[in-house]
């Protein structure tokens, strides 16, 4: 019988619809991820929840302005945001939209709890309120800029539904005493303490002045105040009114940033408790991650976003980027700079380089085979011991022992687990510099050092794959089975690690750099023109063809006939294309749609992915020429570069590529007008 796994239950924010995912978002719901992996390697059943929270005048205005009705905006919105979390490998378990009927239902059987047991009234409100934060802001005049976003307030007066908050100050009080942990870190927690103690003012939790909520059932034209309806979507997300059936309520960790703690830490729970519902346990509120020292927002056009980064270093470099830079609670300044220098420093050179030199040497000294520790040697050199025991210490599972990985990520201590992790990399990396293994094997006396040495840097290895796999899933996944090892690393008890499981005699292999390095300034370079190609798409660009294949990938984009918008010929002149000559093509391991090609374009010679390699041979492609678009911006295809994209037309339904062709001699590099 399988033992029953407790469950864990997680949340990152359910955020708003009128703005697209930046990095800022990214981070919470990368944080909730690895948390979510930490969480499955130690054995809990894990629901992670994500969403969208899709009501309030802020919608209701966005909208307008597109020309839609509030249901076709908010599912377009919804749609783009789970795409991003499924297309950046973090999609929530639970994906809750708050206008799904579900959510509606849980919203207003919330409401009749709360009023049944007498905690809500009706009554008048007039008050300054932000429409952006969908907030009243206390004590604030007319004419007052929201003291959070900086936005002018709006006079609102209504007849609204009164939830007695002010009856929650003492438990709310008791509650935060009787659970220290509930509230993280502790500075936030003594923040909303003072607050509470400061006295609580009733909260109108219904408006008459917006249409686009989710109504008070016999109340119209009542709806829901916002903060009312997003922070139930956590509950029913879970199951709602039958959250029992289900078992993962309450909570076990609401992951917010601290813009939003006290709607977490105060209304949040003071809400459950009128309805006697069990209270989550723990509310962790992070900092924020800045720009040019403010908190970013596309109105300000500082909004660093995920998608060019990815495309540029891979996934896993910008979550240890987030995790490691900035101590978890705290916030950090983001910079391209220091980006891709963690990248090449610890990740290229580090990692990355440790990895493949001990691979390289197994492979060239032992025929690919793990040799066994010679176990005199290895007492002989006793310094080896510095490496078992680091490893050891970092893997200790008693989650009171400080030094342990286990512990920091049990505290969220994130910048510092992986800190201790790359104390090992390092350790590692400068035992195998001072070994000089190619020097000892010169040596056949030598050989059981030379074992021994090899042995426990790659078992070194096997440790630092799972202890940062919650970080670097994809990466980690990569050298589990570089090292030779079977089954899935998710699987793996991170707190069940040994030294000496890695078997002598396993079989190793190194198909490619986990991490290669990126010169600093190009790679800035292209993000930022990725980065700005995202968010200033350019007006008059033609769809794609419905049937081009995989966007971008490849091989053209034929334009659909029925494109009606033309563009002037400076808009053309924008694309430059050549006249290029196939050098090399291959296939890539993994994506049976993408040809790896080099192509010659008379001023260098380029690589450029192509969707084409279920219609072409790579072999019938040598020495063609072929129309290349040459100044699109550089992008990752299923992690390999490609540095512009190969002209076809796209035919049939199916959009099968037909590469072009010239009748008469061309000569490589010339421009195509
Ligand atoms: O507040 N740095 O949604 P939202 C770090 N719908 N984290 C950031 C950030 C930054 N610069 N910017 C945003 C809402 N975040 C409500 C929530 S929950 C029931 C309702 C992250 O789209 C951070 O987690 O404005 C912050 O709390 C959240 O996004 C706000 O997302």
């Amino acid at each position: 019988m399988p033992e029953k796994k407790e469950k864990f239950y997680l949340t990152t924010p359910i955020y708003y619809t009128n703005g697209l995912p930046h990095i800022g978002h990214t981070y919470t719901t990368v944080v909730a991820d690895v948390i979510r992996r930490y969480k499955r390697m130690r054995g809990y059943d894990v629901v992670m929840t994500t969403g969208t929270d899709e009501h309030g005048v802020n919608v209701e205005r966005a909208a307008k302005k597109a020309g839609v009705p509030e249901s076709e905006f908010v599912a377009k919105m919804a749609e783009a945001w789970r795409a991003l979390w499924d297309e950046l490998g973090i999609p929530g378990d639970e994906f809750i939209r708050t206008t799904d009927i579900t959510h509606v239902r849980t919203v207003q059987w919330l409401f009749k709890l709360c009023r049944e047991n007498g905690y809500v009234y009706k009554g008048h409100y007039t008050g300054q309120y932000c429409i952006y934060d969908n907030a009243f802001v206390n004590d604030a005049k007319p004419g007052d800029n929201c003291p959070d976003c900086g936005r002018p307030l709006e006079t609102v007066t209504e007849e609204n539904y009164f939830f007695k908050l002010s009856s929650f100050q003492k438990p709310l009080l008791d509650f935060y005493k009787k659970n220290p942990d509930f509230i993280q870190p502790d500075t936030r927690r003594n923040e909303i303490i003072s607050f509470v103690e400061g006295g609580l003012k009733d909260l109108s939790i219904t408006r008459t002045t917006i249409r686009w909520g989710i109504p008070v059932p016999g109340e119209e034209p009542h709806v829901f105040y916002v903060w009312f309806d997003a922070l139930t979507a956590y509950l029913s997300a879970v199951g709602g009114p039958e959250y029992e059936k289900r078992g993962y309520w309450p909570a076990d960790l609401h992951l917010v940033g601290k813009d939003i703690i006290r709607f977490h830490t105060v209304y949040w729970p003071a809400f459950l408790m009128a309805a006697m519902l069990p209270v989550p346990k723990q509310v962790w509120a992070h900092g924020w991650f800045l720009m040019d020292a403010a908190k970013m927002s596309k109105s300000k056009g500082n909004v660093v976003l995920p998608r060019p980064i990815v495309n540029m270093l891979g996934m896993d470099a910008l979550r240890y980027f987030l995790l490691r830079d900035v101590v978890f609670g705290q916030d950090g300044n983001f910079s391209y700079d220091a980006l891709v220098t963690r990248y090449n420093s610890d990740l290229a050179n580090g990692l990355g380089n440790l990895a493949s030199r001990t691979l390289t040497m197994i492979e060239k000294y032992f025929g690919g085979i793990v040799p066994a520790a010679d176990a005199a040697a290895e007492i002989q050199e006793g310094f080896w011991g510095d490496v078992k025991g680091l490893a050891q210490a970092l893997a200790q599972s008693d989650q009171a022992v400080g030094s342990s990985v286990i512990w920091r990520y049990e505290k969220c201590n994130f910048s510092n687990a992986l800190e201790a992790i790359w104390t090992l990399v390092a350790l590692v990396d400068a035992n195998l510099s001072s070994w000089k293994p190619w020097a000892l094997a010169e040596y056949p006396g030598k050989r059981g050092i030379l074992a021994a040495v090899l042995y426990n840097a790659a078992e070194a290895l096997r440790f630092i794959a799972v202890l940062a796999h919650p970080v670097l899933p994809d990466s980690t996944a990569v050298l589990w089975k570089q090292l030779g090892q079977t089954g899935r690393l998710d699987d793996v008890r991170i707190d069940q690690l040994n030294w000496g499981q890695l078997k002598a005699g396993t079989t190793i292999s190194r198909d490619k750099s986990l991490f290669p390095r990126v010169d600093k300034t190009e790679a800035i370079e292209r993000i930022e023109a990725m980065a700005n190609e995202e968010l200033n798409p350019p007006k008059a660009a033609p769809a794609p063809a419905p049937s081009a294949p995989a966007a971008g990938a490849s091989a053209a984009v034929a334009v659909a006939p029925t494109v009606s918008d033309k563009i002037g010929i400076e808009d053309f002149a924008k694309v430059e294309m050549r006249v290029g000559q196939i050098k090399t093509a291959e296939r890539i391991v993994g994506a049976d749609k993408l040809l790896k090609l080099t192509v010659d374009i008379g001023t260098e010679i380029r690589q450029i992915c192509a969707g084409i390699a279920q219609y072409y041979e790579p072999e019938s492609l040598i020495g063609r020429k072929v129309a290349v678009v040459v100044n699109l911006a550089p992008r990752k295809l299923r992690g390999v570069e490609s540095n512009g994209m190969i002209v076809a037309a796209s035919v049939g339904p199916e959009g099968r590529p037909v590469l072009t062709a010239f009748l008469e001699e061309v000569e490589v590099g010339a421009r195509l007008k």
